[in-house]
């Protein structure tokens, strides 16, 4: 049995070329092969021909199986990645989305605000547009607004205005799109009940970092895992307010970093931007990893010492910027020619609202943001982390993506390289036991992507060409 058919979601049935280069239309009628998202958009699409809604509706075998739904917490400061990052989630039938917190990054927290409702907002008119059942009150994330500032703002850098003024491209700025009437009412006054008409429930804990640890500690030990793609403030302050119940989280996938060049800061050490916007944090999250090995640490391993009363220490994931800068490998990017034939046609919520802040990377300054194939392509790292969180789930990390342990420590004092990701040197001690200072970080650093995959994904669940 192919691995690639164990994919929920992705129907192996038409398709796309995958090399770059190479047609890439998802086009039913020209028979090509590739892929189209099965669940949650083909229950009630009134758009889907007879052929295709019996196919959507009737997922094989293997896909029941491993549409076994995974708890995740997304941390995100949006931000127009963590946008695609949301919509992914929530399009995803493997994701169980408990809870969305925020922090201060891209943009500052009252923005940040003002950008996840909208968010949550053209979900939920994306469902009702296409006729797709509403979740249950159980099934809706909690809401929670987290840290507005970094741990220690004199060693933190702000927001760099790369997403626009307003965080998301600017579509509020040129009044390109409207965020929902009454959206600072929303955000603490949602009870995901038919009136509100949300996509959410506010939460009534304290804050981000409160709501993470109400998740955890309301989950059995190592079933939530944490996708964070902003910097990490609210995890940090989590992990501060109670870090045996931190240490409850299965995994945390966090977008960040670089693989480290050096022990020492050198001229080459640059800080990437969610690290740099709170080193501290950072460097409190990466090191509940210290003493993880991932020969030993397996479930089981982690729950003894759980029930020992001991921190278990933290299975981290990271996506740092080096897998967006494989030249010469397959290329993790939405092109210029994705969001005009795929992207901007749609005239579903979701395609009118990703139009609209994507036209400042594919329009309005495309020679800052389109990075990639001299200036034809941009790297969504956010989004790119939120794929690798459904290939773990679906078994096919290995398949998809290569990946390779790092000791990393964190630069936090020295401004000109703040949040710099460098060699752990300190000593190591050779009995593994718990989370203790004096062991290494381990930190698996997925390095590239080894066959095409991200940007199929992503094209399919969120601008299929069905909707
Ligand atoms: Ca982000």
């Amino acid at each position: 049995m192919q691995k690639k058919s164990q994919y929920p979601g992705l129907c192996n049935i038409v398709g796309r070329g995958s090399r770059r280069g190479e047609s890439k239309g998802i086009n039913v009628t020209q028979g090509r092969q590739g892929v189209f998202p099965c669940n949650p958009v083909g229950e009630g699409h009134h758009y889907i021909n007879n052929n295709k809604r019996q196919q959507l509706q009737t997922p094989s075998k293997e896909d029941q199986v491993t549409q076994t739904k995974g708890s995740v917490i997304l941390d995100i400061d949006p931000g127009v990645d963590d946008a695609l990052t949301l919509f992914l989630m929530l399009l995803s039938p493997e994701v169980n989305l408990r809870a969305v917190t925020v922090v201060r990054g891209n943009t500052d927290i009252e923005n940040a605000k003002r950008n996840v409702i909208t968010c949550l907002d053209a979900v939920y008119k994306h469902y009702e547009y296409l006729g797709i059942p509403l979740p249950g009150f159980a099934e809706l994330p909690f809401l929670a607004i987290g840290e507005g500032e970094p741990l220690n703002p004199s060693y933190a850098k702000g927001s760099d205005g790369f997403m626009g003024k307003d965080g998301f491209g600017d579509i509020f700025t040129l009044d390109m799109y409207k965020p929902p009437k009454n959206w600072q009412a929303m955000v603490y006054n949602s009870h995901g009940t038919k009136e509100d008409k949300t996509f959410f429930k506010s939460s009534p804990r304290q804050g981000g970092p409160e709501e993470i640890l109400y998740q955890l500690e309301h989950a059995p030990p190592f079933t939530v895992t944490i996708l964070a793609v902003g910097p990490l403030t609210n995890l940090a302050t989590a992990y501060m307010l109670d870090p045996v119940v931190f240490h409850r989280a299965k995994q945390i996938i966090i977008m960040g970093g670089k693989v480290p060049i050096s022990e020492k800061v050198t001229s080459f050490s640059k800080g990437e931007f969610n690290f740099a916007c709170d080193p501290d944090a950072a460097h409190i999250v990466l090191g509940t990893s210290k003493g993880f090995d991932q020969d030993i640490h397996t479930y089981g391993a982690r729950l003894k010492l759980f029930n020992e009363g001991k921190k278990a220490p933290m299975d981290i994931v990271l996506i740092p910027l080096d897998v967006g800068e494989n030249q010469g490998r397959n290329s993790v990017t939405i092109s210029k020619q994705d969001y005009f034939q795929y992207i901007v046609p749609l005239k579903t919520p979701l395609g009118i609202i990703s139009t609209a802040m994507m036209d400042l990377g594919f329009v309005r300054d495309p020679e800052r943001h389109l990075e990639r194939d001299n200036h034809q392509s941009l790297v969504s790292y956010d989004s790119i982390s939120g794929v690798v969180l459904l290939d773990l789930f679906n078994d096919v990390f290995d398949q998809y993506w290569h990946s390779q342990y790092y000791s990393l420590r964190i630069e936090t004092r020295d401004i000109t390289c703040l949040g710099a990701s460098l060699f752990d040197s300190s000593e190591i001690t050779s009995s593994i036991t718990d989370s203790d200072q004096t062991h290494h970080s381990h930190i698996r650093m997925v390095l590239y992507e080894k066959e095409p995959h991200y940007n199929q994904v992503l094209i399919s669940r969120l601008f299929s060409s069905n909707q």
